[in-house]
Parts: C-alpha cells; structure tokens; sequence
C-alpha cells in the first residue's frame, strides 16, 4: 500500500493542496491502493525533515518519492502495466508545460483571490505560520491581497483562455480520455473549490463542466473532498 503525505487543513479530512491533489488522482488512475497521511504545513518538517520540505511525498513499501511531477514520472515507470498517466513521451513532455502554466500564470491569480479564505480554514498553528510566510511573500495582509477580489474574476476566468479552447474541441486535455494534464488542471481548481466559496468559474464555462467530469472520475473522489460552507 502506497502512502501519500498528504496537506490538510483545521479539519484533518479536508484536503486542498494542489500538488497532493494530482498525485491522488494519478494514483486513482492507475488503479492503486493507497492511504493519506493529513499533514499540517507546521508537520511537514518534523515528519518528512530528510525526505522534502514540501508535501506531496509518497512512501511506496518504504521508497520515498517526492514532487507531484517526479511522483507521476515514478507512477508511470514503476507501474508501466496500469492505465498510462500520459500516454507516451510527447504526452508526458506537454504535461510539463501545463505543469509550469499552472504554477506561473494560473496559481498566482488564484492565490490572489483565495489566500485569505485558505489561512481561515487551517489550523491555529498553521494560521501563524501561513501568514508570516505567505505575507512576506505577498507584500501585503492576507486582508489587503484578497480584498476585491470581485474585480480580478474575470482577469483569472481569461487566463484559462488556452483551457478553454482545448476544452471546446476534445473532451479531455489529455485528449479522449482523462489523463495527468487533466489532474495537473483539476488540482489547481480543487484548492479554491476546497478552501472558499467564491465562484471562480461561471456555470456555462466549457472549464466549468469539464471540471464536473473531472470531479466524477475514479468513483467522484474529488467530488467527495465538500467544498468550504
Ligand atoms: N513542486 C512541488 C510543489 C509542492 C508545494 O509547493 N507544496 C506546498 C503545499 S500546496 C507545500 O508543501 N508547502 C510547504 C510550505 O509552504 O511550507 C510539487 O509539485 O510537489
């Protein structure tokens, strides 16, 4: 049985981070058993200190692998004769770019919009540290980064532009059928969806209903994280 370290937040079952939302879909995907380990942000050190000093890490029969894209790659090798997470090397080469698209375009403007709602829903330990970290970072309060946020929907809705149009000419960005781009772009819109209430996405949004589709798959895992009330 694989485990995978697993973010969460006040409340142990929810979890939100983007990066452990990829690797449970692709550990779904190929068909894996596996079991979660809820980690606060202020446990990742004392827990993982010699492995990473972020989460996702996953401890397969003792091997530990960690960042959500070296654990696909490892997923992909190590269990070659399940379902392919990325359908061959040019689909693996392209799931790096949507990679690097997310992390720079898409969770910038989605930090923007959410951070706020993020820091309520965690734990009072990690309340302290996400602020002091994260408003460094920002260069502002959690309060002043977050607020109108109602003004910078759209500019977030036209950065899925390229998402979008995909979307609208095939089913899945992995094409026919649901592959590692799709859980790439599934995790960064369950974080939101799991830490606030804001609509980020219209309903008639071709990105809205794919997002359904991708919130059904391997028995509605994601679907079954509720969002935040
Ligand atoms: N490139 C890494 C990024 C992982 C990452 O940034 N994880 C965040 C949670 S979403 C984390 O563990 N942060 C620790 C911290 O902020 O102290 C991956 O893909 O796994």
């Amino acid at each position: 049985m694989i485990l995978l370290y697993d973010l969460c937040a006040g409340d142990p079952a929810v979890r939100f981070s983007p990066y452990c939302w990829r690797v449970r879909m692709a550990l779904a995907h190929k068909g894996l058993d596996f079991a979660t380990e809820p980690t606060p942000f202020t446990a990742i050190g004392e827990r993982l200190a010699e492995t990473s000093a972020t989460v996702p890490v996953i401890d397969d029969n003792g091997r530990k692998v960690r960042d959500s894209f070296e654990i696909a790659l490892y997923l992909e090798e190590a269990y070659a004769d399940r379902p392919s997470l990325f359908g061959g090397p040019g689909g693996r080469g392209l799931a790096r770019f949507l990679d690097y698209w997310t992390l720079g375009t898409l969770h910038p403007l989605i930090t923007r919009l959410v951070v706020k709602d993020i820091h309520d829903r965690l734990g009072a330990a990690d309340q302290a540290y996400f602020r002091a970290s994260r408003e460094g970072r920002l260069g502002g309060t959690l309060e002043a980064v977050q607020a109108g946020r109602d003004e910078r929907i759209e500019a977030f809705r036209a950065a899925l532009g390229p998402a979008r149009a995909t979307l609208k000419r095939q089913p899945w960005l992995g094409g026919e059928t649901p592959r590692y781009p799709d859980y790439i772009l599934l995790g960064t819109l369950q974080w939101p969806r799991v830490m606030s209430e804001a609509a980020l996405l219209a309903a008639d949004d071709p990105v809205a209903e794919w997002f359904e589709r991708c919130l059904d798959l391997h028995g509605g895992m994601a679907r079954a994280m509720p969002r935040a009330a």
